[in-house]
């Protein structure tokens, strides 16, 4: 990663650097005000209370007495009204920044590729977007105003010292490079456990995100002892080094706050020797005390600083490795545009293609071509790489050889998210948003009326059952489609797919589901659609196939048989093997 983490925080408070810097400056004047009253008070005591003349001052100069007192009830409500506005500024400051990059990080979470969501898991991506994204906002609204804080405050004090008696002034600061080498020391030991602490939340949000989403399969199993003990590890886990990173600290302490409970012992000793020696004023003696704090405090604060910023450190990288993260299908710079509607032709040039995370080839030169609205039916044995084949159409995936061309063009040269408009895919592992049957139907055409949801439900199949439910096309379906039957998800899924007029559907195994009754219902639907398209149909059975003008044969990963139906029967292949095998057992 180019940008330090600061530089990039920086940036993104854009719009907000000079609210920021007019904070910053607030926070130092506050902590300078605090010394003020001390300032007065050393002024209290030197003219009417220890000084030689202060009988004679106090009889005199009464209304300069009460000024100073009046300076210093002004100053304090002053200073309040200050820190109210600081904390403000402060807040709306890091609240703004944290609501812009967590926007960032989602888009960039929505425009990445397929294999982004295979390597990063859901739970450390929610622990990015929550979790690191706070100890992100932490960072601008209370570290670095601690440190502004502690700097002024102890810096301020250490000039008023300075100017009182430098000498007195020097002697306290003896202890202040000690308690730095801590804070060191302190910090290269809790940074490792502040990137573990990170992980291990990590590993408790994954946890519990994929135990709520298999729920079902946990109930099926009954596995929720087995569950629950899972989780109490990990949650056991990260208690233990929340515990262990939170405890560092209590090894390092002992020593701040002994070299900080110093101070006001030096200031005793050393301070009494010049009282006595008439180097410095009692008032002085009373100001030096009355601030000791304003330089030991900030010492001793120095650890939590420390932690928060360790904090920030783990979770910051976590988060700017998505920021930065970038997908690696992209548009070319000359992309075209697609102006018209697509006439949907396709043709796979000696296709190859493999996952990047594992050796094994997929598919091997794959070549074929699907002609403006012909249907073409693939089939092939579970794994044989059928998915993945279709897959490389919408560039979810590059082959790894070969091209893809669609209407003469390799699909390389159109515009991605243009590409993917003209194809309508009903996925093999039907996804239903928690939202209306109507609303997951229009979902990649939100313009749609209910006539025309209707009219692709028709299409598909669904429009009797889901009318006979009590609330129609309003029911809502609860998350990823809870509610429905599988075949019923997946002609929702296929009416979804047909509702963006695609110019190329493509059915993964999308009938699989359902009777063979409808299956035949959806077939003749298919045939009589109100727009173009070509059609690439996955699918095992016989009654699926029988009528595409091409069925290409996989078998891992290579095009054995392609052809008619009468044609591959006639081969004595595979395809035949399936066709006896099925209609022999279904007796047709
Ligand atoms: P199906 O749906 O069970 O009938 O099988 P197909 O034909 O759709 O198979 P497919 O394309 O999903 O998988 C072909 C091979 O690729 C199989 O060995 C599993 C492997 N594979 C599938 N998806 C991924 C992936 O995301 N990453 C890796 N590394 N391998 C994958
Ligand atoms: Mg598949």
């Amino acid at each position: 990663m180019k940008t330090s983490k600061m530089k990039w925080l920086w940036e993104n408070m854009k719009g907000y650097h000079v609210i920021y810097i007019i904070a910053i400056f607030g926070a130092i004047l506050y902590n300078v005000l605090q010394i003020t009253i001390p300032y007065v008070t050393q002024h209290l005591i030197d003219l009417f209370l220890s000084g030689k003349h202060a009988a004679e001052n106090l009889a005199t100069r009464r209304d300069l007495f009460f000024g100073l007192i009046l300076a210093m009830v002004g100053l304090t409500f002053f200073r309040t009204f200050i820190v109210y506005l600081d904390c403000m500024a402060f807040e709306k400051v890091s609240q703004a920044t944290l609501y812009k990059i967590r926007n960032y990080l989602y888009d960039k979470i929505q425009r990445q590729d397929m294999k982004f969501y295979s390597t990063y898991r859901t739970g450390d991506l929610m622990t990015r977007l929550t979790g690191d994204l706070d100890a992100v906002r932490h960072m601008i609204a209370w570290v670095v105003r601690s440190v502004v804080e502690s700097l002024a405050l102890a810096s301020s004090t250490m000039i008023y010292f300075f100017f009182m008696n430098w000498k007195l002034a020097l002697c306290m600061l003896i202890i202040a490079p000690l308690i730095f080498l801590i804070i060191v020391l302190f910090k290269n030991n809790v940074a490792p456990k502040h990137r573990l602490l990170r992980e291990k939340l990590a590993v408790l949000n994954t946890a519990a995100q994929e135990n709520i989403s298999g729920n079902r399969v946990v109930k099926a199993f009954a596995r929720e002892p087995y569950e629950i003990e899972k989780f109490n590890t990990c949650n056991k886990d990260y208690a233990q080094t929340n515990k262990e990173t939170a405890l560092t600290w209590l090894n390092y302490f002992p020593f701040v706050e002994t070299l900080a409970n110093l101070m006001p012992v030096v200031l005793l000793a050393v301070g009494g020797l010049f009282l006595i020696h008439d180097e410095i004023s009692m008032g002085q003696y009373a100001a030096f005390s009355g601030l000791i704090w304003a330089v030991a405090n900030p010492m001793r604060n120095l650890g939590n600083i420390m932690n928060e910023f360790q904090r920030f450190n783990a979770a910051s990288a976590k988060v700017m490795e998505l920021y930065y993260s970038e997908p690696e299908i992209v548009d070319a710079p000359d992309a075209i545009e697609i102006t018209g509607r697509l006439q949907g032709k396709i043709e796979f040039r000696n296709v190859s293609f493999g996952y990047e995370d594992s050796d094994i080839p997929v598919l091997h030169n794959i070549s074929f071509t699907a002609n403006p609205g012909e249907t073409i039916a693939i089939m092939g044995e579970t794994g044989c790489g059928k998915t993945s084949l279709i897959h490389l159409i919408p560039r979810f995936y590059e082959p790894t050889e070969g091209e893809i061309l669609i209407d003469d063009v390799d699909i390389r040269k159109y515009k991605k998210h243009e590409l993917r408009k003209s194809i309508g895919l009903a996925t093999q592992d039907v996804l239903l948003y928690s939202d209306t049957i109507d609303g997951n139907i229009a979902y990649g055409n939100a313009s749609l009326s209910l006539e025309d949801v209707r009219k692709y439900a028709k299409y598909s199949a669904a429009d009797d059952f889901i009318s006979k439910m009590p609330e129609g096309y309003d029911t809502i379906v609860g998350e990823r489609g809870v509610g429905l039957s599988g075949g019923q998800k997946q002609r929702i899924s296929l009416a979804r797919a047909l509702a963006v007029k695609p110019s190329i559907l493509i059915l993964d195994d999308t009938t699989s589901a359902v009777d063979l009754e409808t299956e035949k219902i959806i077939q003749n639907e298919l045939n009589c659609l109100d727009f173009a398209c070509t059609k690439l149909i996955i699918a095992q059975r016989i009654s699926s196939t029988r009528n595409a003008d091409k069925i290409l044969v996989l078998q891992d990963g290579h095009i054995i048989e392609a052809g008619t139906h009468e044609e591959l029967i006639a081969r004595g292949g595979y395809y035949h093997d399936v066709v006896m095998l099925q209609t022999g057992e279904e007796g047709h």
